[in-house]
C-alpha cells in the first residue's frame, strides 16, 4: 500500500489532520517494540528518543513532521527488525501463563489490531493526497463477487423491544472499552436493513439539506457554517444532480448505489433528521447486528483490497444479521448516536491510553468497520471513535426510528 507512494510523499504532511505516513511506519514499529519486545523480554529499546517521538500523545499530529523522524527506508528497517525480534521473543513465551497480558495471546491481538488500526489511518492519509492516483486503486473498485439484491431488500427491519446482552468477557482479542458484558433493556425499533447510499445522500444534498439551519444540531450548524460543508468530502458537483467523487487520486462518477462514506457526524445526523429518522445508539446498533457470521471466510468483501465500499445488498449471506441487517461490516464505519465512554464495571487494560482517556462527550461512537479495516480487527463489539467533525475517515451511518 506505501510502497508506490512517492518517497518525499512518505515523509511529508499530506493533511493538517494526519501524521507523516513513514510516522505512522515507524509508530507501528514502536509500539510493537514496547509490548512485545521490551514489555515481555525486559530487553533495551532501539533508540530512547523514539519514547518521545513515536508516542502519539507527547506530540500532536501536525507536529510530527518537525521531529527527527525515520525516512521511509529508515522506518521500514526499524520494523523489520523489531518484527525480527518480536518473533524471537514469541517463541520463548507462554501463552497460559498466569500473566494476563500474555493470557491467550492478548497483547499479540493487541499489537496486530494496533498495526491494522494505523494501516486504516495511512490509508485515509492517502485519499487524502489530491495529486496522487494509487496504483491499485486503478480501474474502479473490484468486482463484488455476489449480484446486490438491495432492490429486493425492505428499506428497514423491526427488532422487538426485550433485553439484550452487550459487550464481552470471553474474546480474548477485545479491547478493555469492548468489557464487561452486560445486560441492556431496549424498547422496539426499526434500523436501516442497509448504511445509507450515495443516491440517498444525494436527494439530500439536492433538497438543501445543508442550506436548512432546522436539520442541524446548534453545534453541527456552527461547524457547516465555518467548515463550509455543501456535500461529503471529495464529492464534486458536475452539474444539475450529477456528482463525482475522488477516490485515491481519480475523478469517477458517484456510484450510487454505495454506501455514502466520508460525512461527518453532524452531516448524518443532520441527514437522519432530514428524513424523520435518527442515528441508532450504540447499543442498538450491537443488538442489530446480532448473529453476523464473520470469520474470515465470510468477510472476501472486506480489507483494503476493494478500494470502496461494495454496492448495498452485495454483501456476504453469512453477514447478514440474524434481524436481516446487511452490511453492517466492511463497508463504512457507521456513527452512532452515543458519546464514547465506558460500560459500568469498566477497568481500562493494559494502559489508560488507549481508551479511558477519551471516554467523554466529546468523541462519538463508530461502529462496524469500513472496507480498509482488516478483517482480524471485526466484531460485533468493536468500538471506535472520534470527534463529531471527522470525516476524513472511511465514515458514514444508516438510520433508525422509535417502532
Ligand atoms: C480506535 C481508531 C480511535 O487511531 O486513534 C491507534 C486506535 N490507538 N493507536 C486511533 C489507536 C492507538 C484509535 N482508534
Ligand atoms: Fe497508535
Amino acid at each position: 500500500m506505501l510502497d508506490p507512494v512517492p518517497f518525499p510523499d512518505q515523509l511529508r504532511q499530506v493533511s493538517e489532520l494526519m501524521s507523516p505516513l513513514c510516522w505512522d511506519l515507524a509508530h507501528i514499529g514502536h509500539y510493537e517494540e514496547l509490548w512485545l519486545v521490551r514489555t515481555l523480554s525486559g530487553a533495551s529499546p532501539t533508540n530512547i528518543a523514539y519514547d518521545d517521538i513515536y508516542d502519539a500523545f507527547k506530540h500532536p499530529r501536525r507536529e510530527r513532521v518537525s521531529l527527527p523522524i525515520l525516512d521511509p527506508a529508515g522506518a521500514r528497517e526499524f520494523v523489520a527488525d523489531v518484527r525480527g525480534r518480536a518473533l524471537a521473543v514469541l517463541d520463548e513465551v507462554s501463552l497460559d501463563a498466569g500473566d494476563p497480558l500474555l493470557a491467550g495471546g492478548f497483547v499479540y491481538g493487541m499489537v496486530v489490531q494496533h498495526e491494522h488500526q494505523h494501516d486504516e489511518t495511512m490509508l485515509a492519509t492517502v485519499q487524502l493526497m489530491d495529486d496522487f492516483a494509487h496504483p491499485a486503486a486503478d480501474g474502479g473498485p473490484a468486482t463484488p463477487r455476489r449480484e446486490a439484491d438491495a432492490p429486493r431488500l425492505p428499506a428497514d427491519v423491526l427488532i422487538p423491544g426485550g433485553t439484550f446482552t452487550v459487550g464481552v468477557d470471553d474474546d480474548v482479542w477485545a479491547y478493555d472499552n469492548e468489557r464487561p458484558a452486560h445486560d441492556v433493556t431496549l424498547a422496539s425499533f426499526r434500523i436501516d436493513t442497509v448504511p445509507v447510499t450515495n443516491r440517498a445522500y444525494r436527494e439530500f444534498v439536492e433538497a438543501g439539506g445543508y442550506e436548512d439551519g432546522r436539520l442541524w444540531t446548534d453545534a453541527g450548524w456552527a461547524w457547516r457554517e465555518e467548515a463550509g460543508l455543501v456535500a461529503p468530502q471529495f464529492w464534486r458537483r458536475e452539474g444539475e444532480g450529477a456528482w463525482s467523487r475522488r477516490r485515491f487520486g481519480r475523478e469517477e462518477d458517484l456510484p450510487l448505489d454505495e454506501a455514502v462514506q466520508h460525512v461527518c457526524w453532524y452531516e448524518a445526523d443532520a441527514y437522519a433528521r432530514w428524513s424523520g429518522a435518527r442515528l441508532p445508539t450504540e447499543t442498538e446498533w450491537e443488538v442489530a447486528a446480532a448473529g453476523a457470521a464473520l470469520d474470515g471466510a465470510n468477510l472476501w468483501h472486506a480489507g483494503p483490497h476493494r478500494w470502496a465500499p461494495s454496492p448495498a445488498g452485495s454483501a456476504p449471506p453469512a453477514t447478514v444479521s440474524k434481524w436481516g441487517v446487511h452490511q453492517l461490516f466492511g463497508d463504512v464505519w457507521e456513527w452512532t448516536a452515543t458519546d464514547f465512554g465506558g460500560y459500568p464495571g469498566f477497568g481500562a487494560f493494559p494502559y489508560r491510553e488507549y481508551s479511558e482517556v477519551f471516554f467523554g462527550p466529546e468523541y462519538k461512537v463508530l461502529r462496524g468497520g469500513s472496507w480498509a479495516t482488516h478483517p482480524a480487527a471485526l466484531r460485533t463489539s468493536f468500538r471506535n471513535w472520534d470527534f463529531p467533525i471527522r470525516r476524513q475517515i472511511f465514515s458514514g451511518f444508516r438510520c433508525a426510528r422509535d417502532a
